[in-house]
């Protein structure tokens, strides 16, 4: 019963924040009476995201914003909500597909619920760095399984930046793969996440990201992973002492749009959206490199402990989660896994 009322207090507040026209600074002018995507004639995107107003992908969602309405003339409007205001990375997916929303920029784990073959991006250790990691997203495989978006009501217009994973607690500092025996990491709702932080012996749970921080602040899980922008702009230092360099994984954002909605453009309309979203990710993964390079200072100026993880201690990580990238490659998709693991070695020049 209270389950049912929390649910419908979240829907009635996602349809008020969508009939008021969304972040009252970034959709000055709105009408407020919004119940579809368009307003005579005028077709208006809303789009939603679970991270905050201060996080590198709004300002890339504003610019998005920006892009649009001034390639469009206002033809198109874009309203933009942060902060989980239309849902989390999944259910604003779902609204997509069942188009009572037009955009979101979820991250790779979460979108493998719809497609499977996302899940190679949260493959542990898979790429070593963000130059690897562009040249491999902007490769065929990469790039084909966008497309594969569309049999899922979804087109996946690019891929933006979350970045490189870092794992936080307010247990104890974590340097050792036996530091991480027993301890209660809320994972993102994807398998791959759970089995890896299984094998390095934590106890992971798998939670949107909208329920997280109060999930840290009464205790329920002792630690999560993210990068240091969202650990920062997030203020997870207020309930979280500990950081590590895990470096654990590379998470990629896709910036989604509803394929009811982008069916529904003009073939013109539809290059300018597509051209917008590739524009505004060069200039959201510009900011998200300079605040990831920025943000862990911060964290230790507001009291976190940093513990560099060694080469050797890594390598032990790597070794521990192999496992499951076996178990996992036949529900990815064999094809998939090599393919992307080629591009990697590739990228690397090996
Ligand atoms: C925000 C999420 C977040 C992700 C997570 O909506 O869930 O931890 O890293 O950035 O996409």
């Amino acid at each position: 019963m209270k389950k049912l009322m929390s649910l419908l207090a979240v829907s009635l507040l996602a349809v008020l924040l969508v009939a008021c026209g969304g972040d009252d600074n970034a959709n000055e002018g709105q009408n407020g009476e919004n119940e579809s995507a368009s307003e005579g004639g005028e077709k208006i995107i809303r789009a939603g995201i679970g991270l905050n107003q201060n996080h590198p992908q709004y300002k890339g969602l504003l610019k998005f914003k920006e892009i649009v309405e001034e390639e469009t003339d206002g033809e198109i409007t874009v309203e933009t909500y942060h902060s989980g205001q239309l849902g989390d990375d999944r259910t604003m997916t779902e609204a997509l597909q069942l188009g009572t929303q037009e955009v979101t920029v979820p991250s790779t784990a979460p979108i493998a619920n719809f497609v499977p073959e996302f899940s190679v991006f949260d493959i542990p250790f898979l790429f070593p760095s963000e130059e690897v990691a562009d040249e491999v997203l902007a490769g065929d495989v990469a790039q084909d399984l966008l497309k594969k978006l569309e049999e899922k009501d979804l087109v996946g217009l690019a891929y933006w930046e979350n970045g490189f994973r870092d794992l936080t607690n307010s247990e104890r500092p974590v340097e050792t793969i036996e530091d991480f025996d027993g301890l209660k990491i809320r994972t993102m709702e994807n398998d791959i996440h759970l089995a890896a932080f299984e094998e390095l012996g934590a106890n992971p749970t798998p939670m949107a990201f909208t329920e997280l921080f109060t999930a840290m602040q009464q205790g329920t899980v002792d630690g999560q992973e993210n990068p240091y922008a969202t650990i920062y702009l997030e203020n997870y230092f207020e309930v979280q002492d500990y950081v590590s360099d895990t470096h654990h994984v590379y998470s990629p954002f896709v910036f989604l749009m509803s394929k009811e909605f982008y069916d529904g453009l003009s073939e013109e309309e539809q290059q300018i959206v597509r051209d917008a979203a590739k524009e505004a990710g060069e200039y959201q993964i510009k900011l998200n490199r300079e605040a990831n390079a920025e943000y862990l200072e911060k964290l230790v100026d507001e009291g976190m402990e940093f513990s560099e993880i060694s080469d050797e201690e890594r390598q032990k990580m790597v070794d521990a989660v192999q496992p499951v990238i076996e178990d996992f490659k036949d529900d990815i998709g064999a094809e998939t896994v090599d393919g992307i693991m080629e591009a990697v070695e590739q990228a690397q020049g090996e």
